[in-house]
């Protein structure tokens, strides 16, 4: 069996070889290159577009104006947002050309605060909604009222999170190729089929004119799963000249254009009694959703998962998305999860703290007993004993070992050394999910997934799963993904579904090609042949499935070697404990990670290796947003962090040791595979743990000091 082992990926060879092709590395004989004005301004009136020098310059093939639906509305609403597009046949020409834009703008007062936002009167991001709140919504359950009235405690504050940029190493790019038939284009996307679809129907194309290929990509994070306006635009374009167009953004471009994540606010008030016990939540999520709202639901999800694991009775929380004069805000990892864990892991401390008991023993007496579990906004918790895994979870880490290390450290040298632990629940794992899978004439197999891989290592895991289920080596076996040519439809890689819901699907089909191959071995044979080890059986006969597909393709038999699977996913909720151990620089606030461990139980794990690889750069990524990284705006709406001189991205110098541990007796999910997602985990968990821990530093020189929103960067810590 190869699911559970810790396989080395199969995509590293090409990769680290560099022979892996990304879109720029996509250059076909006579490619011309695009590029876009794009507004200086946060918010103004496009009084007049003058592309005239533009068309003149040197190199320029054609431009694209407001006609193309840039500015909609007459109006730029964030700083970035493109007003005109220019195709030319050398790239060098072509930022010469784009330079010569003559963009007549009448400035408006920019709104960037979402509190000012939402003032009657404030300056209105889109006139035709007539307010800056794009979205409102309550989610309710239980008797909140009842609950407070019953309170010992009342308990009442505000947490945020910062905006941040997603910051793939490899930036948005798009080509587009027209040969009057098909139109065929590459993107750095986790969106395939959704360019696919968005792009016949701008163009009035058939479905089955356009085809869309998702070559290597460097990243994506959730910021490549919308169809931007870049990707239709370059489709158009090469529609209309009938050659091939490339964009690739610039990493200044790509921090403006391509959606930012975070940027929720939660104003909370929690009743509990003099146990600890939290009996109801009431509050308001609010998210910065910038220019559009694109971001659908992140919101919501914040608002619908603030719960958590804890057993909270009633709940009633609204999620309300503002508009600003910003980049439009959407999905990164963990996408409104992050936020919620942050959120509500700070409120079981802060509880912990008022009450004078120990954060552990408030999270053990509030987690949820009993799986499934409906949570009172309606969500239900699948499967899992969360008692029994915290219980785990505490010794496997050390967690009170690691106390009595930092309380020694500082007593006998002064170091300011903190521990934190966050606990989380999470959703992954939706929709539908394609496979099509071919037995070869030589006995191999081709898989063909909708996944969008992004750097996780699907290629492998999918080969070890069908290599599983077929009962062949892995060698046999491979897998194509990102080409919506050779599945018929697939939603892609995002909310940690894939190898739950394509490696279901994968499975599916595998039983599907096996029972196939299966009739066919039984006319050769003339018996029903027994399957094992990827040999059909019968007394001492026996085929191959070699044989079996060479005499179906001689026509011996009538099967079908292509078989085709979908497979219908619903969520699962993972859940786990993270600890982080920081040291703080008392002369400087500067807070340096040191240790880093989780315990995740995530059913059945498929490829130990992989999975672990997502807790080291979730976690590093969740590490940065708890002490550092951080989008920022002046209050004319300039991105003030606009390139990766100004803004911080942890690099494996900035990594803490880790130390990854999945659950020995893990929970699966209802699926063929068993599995829950990792993916998101590690963000998730990250940023409660890490900021604990920096609280747990401090309080030794501060016992009253409290973190409330993040990052918790130098300045603040020291504060
Ligand atoms: N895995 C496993 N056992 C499990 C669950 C997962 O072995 N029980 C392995 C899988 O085989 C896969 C990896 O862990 O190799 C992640 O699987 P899964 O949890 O199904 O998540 P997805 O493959 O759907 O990945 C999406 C997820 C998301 S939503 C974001 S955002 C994110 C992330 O993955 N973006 C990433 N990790 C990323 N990693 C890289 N390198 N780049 C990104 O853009
Ligand atoms: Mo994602």
């Amino acid at each position: 069996r190869y699911i559970g082992k810790p396989i080395l990926r199969v995509e590293d060879d090409v990769i680290l070889r560099g022979r892996a092709q990304y879109v720029d590395d996509i250059e076909p004989p006579g490619v011309l290159y695009a590029g876009f004005v794009r507004s200086p301004y946060a918010h103004a009136r496009v009084v007049k577009v003058d592309l005239s020098d533009v068309r003149g310059a040197k190199g320029v093939v054609a431009v694209f104006g407001p006609e193309l639906g840039f500015a909609p509305g007459g109006k730029v609403r964030y700083q970035g947002e493109a007003v005109a597009m220019v195709v030319a046949r050398d790239r060098y020409l072509l930022y010469d050309a784009l330079e010569k834009a003559v963009v007549e703008y009448e400035p408006l007062p920019a709104v960037l605060d979402i509190f000012e936002a939402m003032k009657p009167g404030a300056p209105l991001v889109d006139e035709s909604l007539g307010s800056n709140i794009a979205s409102d919504e309550v989610y309710q359950g239980g008797d909140v009222e009842g609950a407070f009235r019953e309170a010992a405690r009342v308990l009442e504050g505000r947490l945020s999170t910062q905006r941040v940029i997603p910051a793939a190493m490899e930036p948005r790019g798009v080509v587009a190729m027209y040969d009057g038939a098909t139109l065929t284009m590459w993107s750095s996307t986790q969106v395939p089929f959704d360019i696919k679809k968005e792009v016949a129907k701008a163009l009035d194309l058939p479905l089955s004119s356009v085809r869309v290929i998702q070559p290597y990509v460097g990243g994506a994070f959730g910021s490549k799963l919308l169809v931007y306006p870049e990707e239709v635009a370059v489709a158009k374009a090469a529609y209309m000249l009938k050659r091939t167009v490339k964009w690739v953004a610039t990493r200044s471009e790509d921090f403006k254009a391509t959606t930012h994540g975070r940027a929720l606010v939660l104003d909370y008030k929690v009743a509990v009694d003099n146990g600890g016990r939290i009996l109801a939540i009431e509050g308001t999520v609010y998210a910065d959703a910038g220019a559009y709202y694109w971001g659908e639901g992140l919101a919501d999800t914040a608002a619908k998962m603030l719960p958590g694991p804890y057993e909270i009775r009633a709940a009633r929380v609204r999620a309300v998305s503002v508009l600003t004069n910003k980049t439009p805000l959407s999905a990164y990892r963990g996408a409104g999860r992050p936020e919620a864990t942050f959120f509500i892991e700070r409120i079981v401390d802060a509880v912990a703290d008022e009450l004078g008991l120990d954060r552990i023993e408030v999270r053990r007496r509030n987690l949820v007993k009993r799986l499934p579990y409906t949570n009172p906004l309606g969500v239900t918790y699948d499967t899992g004993d969360y008692p029994a895994v915290f219980e785990r979870a505490l010794e496997k880490l050390g967690y009170y070992q690691l106390k009595r290390w930092a309380e020694e450290e500082w007593k006998k040298n002064g170091r300011l050394i903190g521990v934190g632990l966050s606990a989380y629940v999470e959703i992954t794992t939706f929709g539908y999910e394609a496979v099509v899978m071919r037995a070869e004439r030589d006995g191999s197999i081709t898989v063909y997934t909708a996944l969008t891989p992004t750097g996780q290592g699907l290629v492998t895991a999918l080969a070890q799963v069908v290599a599983d289920e077929l009962e062949i080596p892995i060698e046999k076996v491979r897998v194509y993904w990102g080409d919506t040519a050779y599945v018929p439809d697939g939603i892609g890689t995002m909310g940690s579904r894939s190898i739950t819901a394509g490696g279901s699907a994968a499975i599916l089909a595998a039983r599907k090609l096996k029972a196939e191959l299966s009739k066919a071995a039984a006319q050769l044979l003339n018996c029903e042949p027994v399957y094992r080890g990827g040999v059909f059986h019968c007394g001492d006969r026996s085929a191959t499935i070699q044989d079996v597909v060479k005499a179906v393709l001689r026509g011996d038999a009538e099967a079908q070697l292509t078989v085709e699977a979908i497979y219908h996913a619903e969520s699962n909720f993972p859940f786990g404990v993270h600890l982080a151990v920081v040291e703080v620089d008392p002369e400087t606030g500067f807070v340096k990670p040191l240790l880093y461990k989780s315990y995740d139980d995530v059913g059945q794990v498929v490829n130990p290796l992989l999975a672990a690889g997502q807790i080291h750069g979730g976690a590093l990524q969740g590490i940065a947003q708890a002490l550092y990284e951080e989008a920022i705006y002046d209050e004319g709406g300039n991105l003030l962090t606009p390139n990766l001189a100004y803004y911080y991205v942890p690099t494996a110098h900035e990594a803490p040791r880790f130390e990854v541990y999945f659950a020995e007796e893990p929970h699966p999910s209802a699926t063929p595979i068993g599995s829950k997602g990792i993916g998101e985990a590690a963000t998730i968990a990250s940023t409660p743990a890490v900021i604990s821990a920096v609280e747990d530093a401090i309080r030794k020189i501060n016992p009253r000091a409290r973190i409330v929103k993040t990052p918790a960067d130098p300045e603040y810590v020291y504060k």
